[in-house]
């Protein structure tokens, strides 16, 4: 039994954008975006992470002008959703008016090392930020990514972030760190990251994994994009078993029900949850 399992926080994905690899397309309609948002909350995500630039391997850029067009109203849509909104951008502008707007985390996937601006914009608003692991940049990371040792080097790479972004000001207390799963990693490396995800944990900040729907999953079910919610679920339960905190997923109410079961299972009894929309990681 292990008294010492916080509950878990699932982060509802609402991709505004014409070539995200699952749901590319789906909700690039601020209407249909905002929908899709309210009913990921009713489902029960805690937050919602709002992208307007898509990552997947091969991706082109898009401008901070055409992310904004995406972005903007559906962050105003949702801002009185109750949910928390996450902005996942790595341009400053972008991250500014989503702030504006009422976000209060910045989902950065170059961990500041994208836009010069972002460290001295999330030091000046005390937002949270996400601080994650990436090998080379969209368009080519998943040419031959290497490693010495993949939980090492991620590890490492996760750490000097941190320092750097407490050396800019930012609190530590707002830092949560993810080790970029499909980011610049072969179906090896993912695997280990996640089997060896307590190493990551032990940096002592709250820990994002997002696996939903990723090729990976793919590779070992066979299944399409949007038939790997079993697989997705498979490595947030397991994740949480060794310490994530914050689940970044398509499929919300799946989720939420496994690792809420997960979390009183691995707990040995059950008590109803304490987080809110509004609680800290
Ligand atoms: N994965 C994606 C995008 N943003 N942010 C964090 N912190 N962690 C992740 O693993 C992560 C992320 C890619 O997934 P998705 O948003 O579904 O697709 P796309 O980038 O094609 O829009």
């Amino acid at each position: 039994m292990r008294a010492d399992v916080p509950d878990p926080i699932v982060m509802g994905i609402v991709n505004v954008t014409p070539d995200s690899f699952s749901d590319g397309g789906e909700w690039l309609d601020p209407a249909a975006a905002v929908a899709h948002g309210l009913a990921l909350v009713a489902q029960g995500a805690q937050i919602l992470d709002i992208g307007g630039e898509s990552t997947r391997p091969g991706a082109d850029p898009v401008s901070a002008a055409e992310e904004l067009r995406r972005v903007a109203p559906v962050l105003e849509g949702l801002a009185s959703a109750g949910a928390r909104l996450s902005i996942d951008t790595s341009k400053a502008a972008v991250a500014a008016a989503a702030l504006d707007a009422g976000a209060t985390l910045v989902n950065d996937v170059t961990a500041l090392r994208g836009d010069p601006a972002m460290a001295a914009l999330v030091e000046q608003r005390g937002c949270e930020i996400c601080l994650m692991h990436m090998l080379g940049e969209p368009r080519t990371m998943q040419r031959d990514p290497r490693y010495g040792d993949v939980v090492d080097d991620v590890k490492a790479f996760l750490s000097g972030r941190l320092e750097f972004a407490v050396g800019a000001g930012i609190a530590e207390r707002r830092v949560w760190l993810d080790p970029g799963i499909g980011f610049g990693k072969t179906i090896d490396h993912n695997l280990e990251l996640l089997a060896r995800l307590d190493e990551i944990v032990a940096l002592g900040r709250p820990v994002v994994v997002g696996t939903s729907r990723k090729s990976f999953l793919g590779t070992i079910t066979g299944r399409e994009a949007g038939q790997r919610v079993a697989g997705t679920i498979a490595t947030n339960v397991l994740a949480l078993a060794r310490g994530a905190r914050i689940f970044r997923v398509h499929d919300v109410a799946q989720a939420r029900d496994a690792l809420l079961v997960a979390a009183a299972t691995l707990r040995g009894r059950w008590a109803p949850p304490t987080t809110t929309s509004k609680t800290t990681a």
